[in-house]
């Protein structure tokens, strides 16, 4: 037992509406999802001896009884096992209200439920022969600051605060921060702003963080602080981080293992339509790569098929994905159109006649390749111009 698990944000109970006829079974995967880390967790093999919870564990600070039902009882195997489990409210799981499930089930939480409203020490446990501590603080309306300061409890025995008179004496070992808040930001929605100096000076090893849902690393003092990111992603600018965070303290120092654990890959594909002279083209070369158990979104780029049909495309393809969606900021700019522009005295119109000559040039010498990038050059930059119209 020489390992940290840090996860966080796994907002159980997101509704994934936009799946549609999938939302119900994808809010089912999220939760096989902490039941397969629990299980993962309490496997000897994997050396964990303590798992830490950044916050939002649920999407609101009141799910239904029947999810709040199955998580604890699948968190409780970890304390049961003889781990310890560290569990910090987040700001989509609030602790500030009185109906929010935490101040409604502390009593019977499996491990260790972070309530205090400042920063301080919650649990304390040995790893690898280290003894460690876990300082965390719940975000509290009106109690907590907007910015993560160090208490007394919580500042480093080498600034001198614990060995003041009437001061309680710092617990020794490795020190560790559980926070769900913005690392040197500040945050844009209920939670705090954590300062990486601030850190440093309590003399932390390591910072188990939530709130960002894209993994980052970074590194303050002696310690690394790091968002471990979400498993299962909420949508497409959400996609999720399908590995497991490990730490450990090999020499007294932070180490970081990630490893794979597969969920449900959610991604954007990029199309340049500019590739397909017609719509039976694009179809069957979109055929040629299915990912039927992949949630994906076609982003349509560049000039179409002049057959082009957008729900036709869908149509087609829906059976050769799990759920997908089509983007469409492709460009419909026939030939006509190409001809209109270059008589135009505008910088548009200069660009079309410059590389309609440059096509016009490669094709008499035969160079195909150039012919190719000339045209490929064309419509990027009609492209552009339609995105400055469009105001992106
Ligand atoms: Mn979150």
């Amino acid at each position: 037992m020489r390992k940290i698990l840090h996860i966080a944000d796994l907002h159980l109970g997101f509704a994934h509406r936009y799946l549609d006829e999938h939302a119900a079974s994808r809010a089912e995967e999220a939760v096989q999802t902490l039941e397969r880390v629990v299980e993962w967790a309490i496997d000897s093999d994997h050396e964990v001896g303590a798992v830490l919870i950044a916050g939002d564990l649920f999407e609101t600070h009141e799910p239904d009884s029947q999810l709040l039902g199955r998580v604890m009882a699948t968190l409780k195997r970890i304390p049961t096992s003889g781990r310890t489990l560290v569990t910090v409210p987040g700001n989509h799981d609030e602790y500030s209200y009185p109906e929010s499930v935490y101040r409604q089930q502390t009593r019977n939480w499996p491990g260790v439920l972070v309530t205090s409203p400042t920063f301080a020490p919650v649990a304390t446990f040995e790893l690898g022969g280290h003894p460690c501590t876990v300082y965390s603080l719940a975000f509290t309306a009106g109690l907590s600051g907007k910015v993560l300061t160090l208490a007394e409890e919580a500042s480093s025995p080498k600034d001198g605060s614990a060995t003041r008179p009437g001061a309680a004496a710092s617990p020794p070992g490795i020190r560790i921060a559980l926070l769900h808040g913005t690392l040197d930001a500040d945050p844009t929605d209920r939670t705090y702003r954590i300062d990486s100096a601030t850190l440093a000076k309590g003399s932390f090893s390591y910072a188990a963080l939530g709130h960002i849902h894209k993994p980052a690393e970074s590194r303050f003092g002696d310690g690394i602080a790091l968002y471990p990111g979400t498993l299962n992603g909420k949508g497409f600018d959400d996609p999720g981080t399908p590995e497991l965070v490990l730490v450990s303290f090999p020499g007294g120092r932070p180490r970081i293992e990630r490893v794979p654990f597969p969920t449900r890959e959610i991604r954007t594909q990029k199309v340049d339509l500019g590739r397909y002279e017609t719509q039976e083209d694009l179809v069957t070369a979109l055929e040629r790569d299915p990912a039927p158990q992949a949630i994906v979104r076609l982003a349509l780029e560049g000039f179409r098929p002049e057959d082009f049909d957008a729900g036709e495309l869908l149509g087609r393809l829906a059976g050769s994905f799990h759920h997908l969606e089509i983007s469409d900021r492709s460009l419909e700019i026939p030939a006509e159109e190409i001809e209109r522009l270059e008589q135009q005295p505008t910088v548009k119109g200069l660009f079309v006649q410059l590389m309609r000559r440059r096509i016009a040039d490669a094709q008499a010498v035969g160079d195909q390749k150039a012919v190719a990038t000339a045209q490929l050059a064309l419509e990027h930059g009609l492209a552009a111009f339609e995105s400055v119209r469009r105001g992106h």
